[in-house]
């Protein structure tokens, strides 16, 4: 079985940018493979291309390659962390010629797709959508969009059963739990839909055509990161994420634990868990900080524990006092980064990995090249690159 690397998002097998000011990673992707449609699960792969950081970001000011440890906060100083940002489309796969090369520009025929969000009126999900419905314009396909009102599989699963009931060419899903949606996904898979798993996945993807999303260990490795380069003297770090099972926020979580755990300056107060509700978020801020007040960093994994974390803080009196990083940039989470509630963000590109999962669906129906596992970047926010980052999700298309 030959293997292949194909690199999305441009940067090479080093990455990205840990610096609190103005650095962004794109991460590779890896696992390509050549599907026909009759056997889109064909684990066949083929040695491909490779692109260094240095091509893929050319002109951006980020002329090399880093190794990890020369990425480090601590090595790089003030001046160095301010300058460079690249910018979600120069880190695009589409918009770089020969990253992606095995994306399809037409579709054969007009095939009908549905996106299913994680949850509906998500700034994240909007902005995939965005990039879905603009792609799907492009390749010469029709897409439906529909969400649960909470990120619940409880709500989900009712929304793919009748989705899949309405026999479309194929799926783009967020599936809202590791466990839950596994058999639902997989039984559609099995009725001849391709399912393209985006953001989140589940805990045997082999059905998939695909799956898209960011890389979320490293983006809670530069979470801690930026918490580190606020409090360089270090101390009680919290995290609060949304529910244990969701694929990319316990990935959030491993990512920043690892990082905070090999810090002896840090200790390292646990997750709490709000259930994706701002309000609840809040409240875990201000009870922590009544029990620990020397907490001088939190991380909070997603748009709505970051939403709640800011709301927390103000209600506390703390701002500014504690340094909270949060991941995703919707306009709410932007504002609070500007007005220095919030000190950092994460932001990822979900109008790319919407754009490379419809891709990806097309290739599959079509009996192109598909890539089973796809990683796209993100990039770590302050209110210095924030407005020049191009990064900032949309409240609507
Ligand atoms: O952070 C995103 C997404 O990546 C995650 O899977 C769930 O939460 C968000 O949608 C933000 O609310």
């Amino acid at each position: 079985m030959k293997r292949s690397i194909l690199l999305k998002g441009g940067v090479g097998t080093v990455v990205a940018v840990l610096a609190l000011a103005g650095c962004s990673s794109s991460k590779p992707a890896a696992d390509s493979s050549t599907s026909s449609s009759s056997s889109s699960s064909t684990a066949d792969t083929s040695a491909s291309s490779a692109m260094t950081s240095d091509s893929a970001m050319s002109g951006s000011g980020m002329s090399s390659a880093m190794s990890g440890s020369e990425m480090s906060s601590s090595a790089m100083s003030g001046s160095e962390m301010s300058g460079s940002s690249m910018s979600g489309s120069e880190m695009s796969g589409s918009a770089m010629s020969g990253a992606n090369g095995g994306a399809p520009t037409k579709a054969s025929k007009n095939y009908k797709v549905t996106f299913i969000q994680g949850v509906a009126g998500d700034n994240f999900y909007i902005t995939m959508q965005c990039g879905i419905q603009d792609e799907a314009k492009k390749l010469g396909v029709t897409v439906n969009t529909q969400g649960p009102a909470k990120f619940d599989p409880t709500l989900q699963k009712p929304i793919l059963d009748s989705v899949v009931a309405s026999k479309p060419d194929a799926i783009l899903i967020a599936p809202t739990n590791v466990t839950a949606m596994q058999a639902p996904l997989a039984k559609a898979a099995a009725s001849g839909i391709k399912i393209v798993l985006v953001d989140t996945t589940v805990n045997d993807p082999s059905f998939a055509v695909s799956e898209v999303s960011s890389d979320n260990v490293g983006g809670g490795k530069a979470a801690f990161d930026a918490v580190k380069q606020l409090q360089p003297k270090g101390g009680k770090v919290l995290v609060i994420s949304t529910d244990p099972g969701v694929s990319t926020v316990d990935a959030r979580v491993k990512g920043f634990d690892e990082a905070a755990k090999g810090d002896s300056t840090f200790t390292d107060l646990g997750v709490q868990y709000s259930h994706n509700v701002p309000a609840t978020a809040a409240q875990i801020v201000t009870a922590a900080l009544q029990k620990d007040p020397d907490i001088v960093g939190i991380f909070a994994t997603n748009l709505f524990s970051a939403e709640g974390a800011a709301t927390g803080i103000k209600q506390a009196g703390k701002v500014g006092k504690v340094s909270i990083v949060g991941f995703d940039a919707g306009p709410d989470q932007v504002k609070a980064l500007k007005d220095g509630t919030v000190q950092a963000l994460v932001a990822q590109q979900p109008g790319i990995i919407g754009v490379d999962g419809l891709q990806q669906a097309v290739a599959g129906l079509d009996g192109g090249t598909v890539t089973k596992k796809i990683q796209t970047g993100f990039t770590v926010l302050t209110k210095d690159n924030v407005d020049s980052s191009g990064a900032a999700y949309k409240a609507s298309c």
